[in-house]
C-alpha cells in the first residue's frame, strides 16, 4: 500500500518484516469490513501518506532533516527509579498494573475485579467488603484515570470501569489497594470512564455502552427500538450515582473537558443496529455533550424519573433535550480526547479515516443559541490514516493518533490542521511512525492533564505477532515505548503485556512518591470494621491472641512478627464458621507476611500495619498447618501452626 522502508529504522529492526506488515494490515481490514460484507465507506486516501500531500509524515525525511536527536534511553541502572509511574490497565484480566515508564518494569499489580491469590483478594473479608458478598469471577477493565483538581492530576485515587459486569472502582494511591466498588443501575456494560477534571473530581463519567429495555425485566425482549442506554455520573467520595442522562443512540468512549462544564461522549451506534452491519449504515454517527450544569439544575428542580428499583435520577438528554448536544462526526466514532490546553477535544474516526476537531468555546456558543448548526463546533477534520482510535498529546500543540489498521501512529498538529480545515495550503501531519501492530490507545507523559510534558508516549498494541518468543496460540500484546521529546518520534522499546491494555495513564512520580505508604496506619478504613469487631470481643488485635467461641462461630485472632505466629496452634470443631484475625506487628518496612490455611483455600497478605481476616466453614476434621506464604525471614518456612478441627 505505500513504500514500508520509509519508516526506519524502527520498522526495520529485527522482526519487522514489512511484507507480514502489509498481510496484519490486509488482515485487520478484512476483519472490519470484510465480515460485514461492507466497503470501508470514506476510507480511500488521498496520497500514499495519509491526507496531506507532501506532508513531513515521511518520517525517514523527517529524521535526516532533524537528525541530530538522539532516542532518549530506556535504561533505568539498578537502584535508580523510573521518573514516570504508569497505571496499566489490565483489559479482561480484570486488574490495573502498575509500570515504571522508561523502564516498563512492571511494580505492582492491583487486584481490582478479580479474586487474587496472592493478596488474598476475594478470599479476606475486607477484600469481600469491597467486592460485595457475591462478586462475579472477575472483570474487563479499560480506563484507569486518576482524580484532577483544577486540571492536574492530585493523587488521590484511580477510577476505572468493569465493562464485564456493568461496574466502576476506586482505587486509593496511597495505598494502591482498590476500596470502592459499584454496580452502575439501569444500564449495561460500562465502557467509556472519565473523571471531571475541575474544580475537582467530582464526578466519575461512566458511558454504558450497550442499548438495553428500561426496565430490563423481560419485556421488551424483541422490539429493539425500544432498547435505550445512559450516561451515568458518580460521585467519585461517595461512590454514589448522581444521575443519569438518558441518550439517543449508545456510548462508546467518554471525556471531560477542563472547566468542568461538559463530558462528552462518541456513540458509533446512532443507527440502534444489533449487528455488525447495522451499526454501519451511517456516514456519521455522533459526538454528545453532556451540559453538566443545566443537568444539576433538572435534577434540583426535579425534572426527573427512576427505573425500577433505582433511586437514581434519570433524566432525558434524547434529541431536542436542553441537556445535551449532539454533534455528527464521522464515521463510527471511537476514542475522544481533549487537549491539554483546554481548548480542543477529538473524536477519533476509526471507519473514517479522519479525527474532528472539537473547539469546547463553541460548544458553548451553541448552547447559549448563538451557533444554530453542531457541526459548527468541528473546527477541523483532519485525514491522518486508516482506523484512527485514540489521539494523545504532548502539550507543545501536536497530537499523536493510533491508526488501527495502518499500524501507526500519526503526529499531527493541532494550530495546523485548523489552518487546513479554514483552506490554508498547510502541512498538518508531522511523522507516521510503524508500531507493531494494531494499535488501540497511545498515551502520552502526563497527556490528559495541564502538565501534559511531551517526554514519551506508549503505544498499547492489540498484536505482537512475531515479536518476542511464542508463547503457544495466545500471544502476549505488545506495548511499545516512542519518545517523544523531540521533532521525530524514535521507537525506543518493545513490551509485552498478558492481555489486555486498552489504556493507561503515565504519572511523573512526584505526584506518588511522597504520597504513597510505606506501611499501614492502624486507623485506615480498610480494616477498620475487622478492628472494631475485635474491639466488641474484647481484643486488642495489636497484642492479644485469643480464640473466642460464639455459638458454632470461632474467632480466632493472633499477631505475626517474623518469623512466628503468636498462636501455634488453635482448636475448632467441624462444621464451625471460623474467622482468622491477623494483625502483623513488624513495623519493619517491606515485612509482609501471608497465611495460608493448607487445603482450605484460604491465602491472605499482611503488610506492615495491616489487620487481615478471612472467615470459612472447617469442613474438613484432622490437622491443617497454617504457614507464612510472604518470605519474611531466614525462619520463614518455620513460621507456621495447626488448625485443629475435631470430628
Ligand atoms: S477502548 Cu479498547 S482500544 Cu475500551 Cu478505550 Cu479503544
Ligand atoms: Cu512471615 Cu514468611
Ligand atoms: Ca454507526
Amino acid at each position: 500500500m505505500h513504500d514500508e522502508s520509509k519508516n526506519k529504522p524502527e520498522a526495520n529492526a529485527e522482526g519487522a518484516d514489512p511484507a507480514r506488515r502489509n498481510f496484519m494490515k490486509n488482515s485487520a481490514l478484512a476483519g472490519l469490513a470484510g465480515a460485514a460484507g461492507l466497503a470501508l465507506a470514506g476510507c480511500g486516501r488521498k496520497g500514499e501518506h495519509g491526507g496531506a500531500e507532501g506532508a513531513a509524515g515521511h518520517d525517514g525525511e523527517g529524521q535526516r532533516k532533524h537528525g541530530e536527536h538522539e532516542a532518549a534511553s530506556d535504561h533505568v541502572p539498578p537502584g535508580q527509579l523510573d521518573e514516570y509511574y504508569g497505571f496499566w490497565s489490565g483489559g479482561q484480566s480484570g486488574e490495573v498494573r502498575l509500570v515504571g515508564v522508561p523502564s516498563m518494569r512492571e511494580l505492582m499489580r492491583i487486584p481490582v475485579f478479580n479474586p487474587d491469590f496472592t493478596i488474598g483478594w476475594g478470599v479476606t473479608n475486607e477484600s469481600k467488603r469491597v467486592l460485595g458478598p457475591n462478586f462475579p469471577p472477575g472483570g474487563d477493565c479499560h480506563h484507569p484515570h486518576m482524580s484532577q483538581t483544577d486540571g492536574h492530576y492530585d493523587g488521590r485515587y484511580i477510577f476505572i470501569n468493569d465493562k464485564a459486569h456493568t461496574r466502576v472502582a476506586r482505587i486509593r494511591c496511597d495505598v494502591m489497594r482498590t476500596d470502592r466498588i459499584i454496580d452502575v443501575p439501569n444500564v449495561q456494560a460500562i465502557h467509556g470512564l472519565r473523571v471531571q477534571r475541575a474544580p475537582r473530581t467530582g464526578y466519575v463519567f461512566a458511558n454504558g455502552e450497550f442499548m438495553i429495555p428500561a426496565p430490563n425485566d423481560g419485556r421488551d425482549l424483541e422490539d429493539p427500538k425500544k432498547y435505550q442506554t445512559m450516561f451515568s455520573a458518580i460521585d467519585g467520595d461517595t461512590m454514589e450515582v448522581a444521575w443519569q442522562v438518558l441518550v439517543d443512540g449508545n456510548l462508546d468512549n467518554t471525556e471531560a473537558d477542563y472547566a468542568g462544564k461538559y463530558a462528552i461522549s462518541t456513540c458509533y451506534n446512532s443507527e440502534g443496529g444489533l449487528d455488525l452491519p447495522g451499526t454501519m449504515q451511517a456516514e456519521r454517527d455522533w459526538a454528545v455533550v453532556f451540559n453538566i450544569a443545566r443537568i444539576e439544575e433538572a435534577v434540583k428542580q426535579g425534572k426527573f424519573k427512576t427505573i425500577g428499583d433505582s433511586k437514581v435520577p434519570v433524566l432525558d438528554g434524547r434529541h431536542g433535550s436542553a441537556l445535551t448536544l449532539y454533534i455528527p462526526i464521522p464515521k463510527n466514532p471511537h476514542g475522544i480526547n481533549a487537549s491539554p490546553d483546554g481548548k480542543y477535544v477529538v473524536a477519533n474516526g476509526k471507519l473514517s479515516p479522519t479525527v474532528s476537531v472539537i473547539e469546547w468555546s463553541r460548544i458553548d456558543d451553541c448552547f447559549a443559541g448563538k451557533l444554530k448548526d453542531p457541526r459548527d463546533t468541528v473546527v477541523a477534520e483532519p485525514e491522518l490514516g486508516l482506523g484512527p482510535l485514540h489521539t494523545a498529546y504532548d502539550g507543545r500543540g501536536n497530537a499523536y493518533t493510533t491508526l488501527f489498521i495502518d499500524s501507526q501512529i500519526a503526529k499531527w498538529n493541532i494550530a495546523d490542521a485548523i489552518a487546513a480545515h479554514n483552506g490554508k495550503k498547510v502541512n498538518y501531519l508531522r511523522q507516521k511512525i510503524d508500531v507493531a501492530y494494531q494499535p488501540g490507545h497511545c498515551h502520552t507523559s502526563m497527556g490528559e492533564s495541564h502538565d501534559a510534558d511531551g517526554k514519551w508516549l506508549v503505544s498499547l498494541n492489540k498484536f505482537s505477532k512475531d515479536r518476542f518468543l511464542p508463547t503457544g496460540p495466545l500471544h502476549p500484546d505488545n506495548d511499545q515505548l516512542i519518545d517523544i521529546s523531540g521533532e521525530t518520534m524514535k521507537l525506543v522499546a518493545d513490551g509485552p503485556v498478558y492481555a489486555e491494555p486498552h489504556d493507561v495513564i503515565l504519572l511523573h512520580r512526584r505526584l506518588l512518591i511522597d504520597k504513597v505508604k510505606k506501611s499501614w496506619e492502624r486507623d485506615d478504613p480498610f480494616f477498620a470494621e475487622t478492628v472494631a469487631m475485635a474491639k466488641k470481643h474484647g481484643v486488642n488485635v495489636l497484642s492479644d491472641s485469643k480464640v473466642i467461641r460464639e455459638g458454632r462461630k470461632v474467632f480466632v485472632y493472633m499477631t505475626s512478627a517474623a518469623p512466628i505466629f503468636s498462636l501455634g496452634s488453635f482448636k475448632v470443631k467441624k462444621g464451625d464458621e471460623v474467622t482468622v484475625v491477623v494483625t502483623n506487628i513488624d513495623a519493619v518496612e517491606d515485612v509482609s507476611h501471608g497465611f495460608c490455611i493448607v487445603n482450605y483455600g484460604i491465602n491472605m497478605e499482611i503488610s506492615p500495619g495491616a489487620t487481615a481476616s478471612a472467615t470459612f466453614t472447617a469442613d474438613k476434621a484432622g490437622v491443617f498447618w497454617y504457614y507464612c506464604t510472604f518470605f519474611c525471614h531466614a525462619m520463614h518456612m518455620e513460621m507456621s501452626g495447626r488448625m485443629l478441627v475435631e470430628a
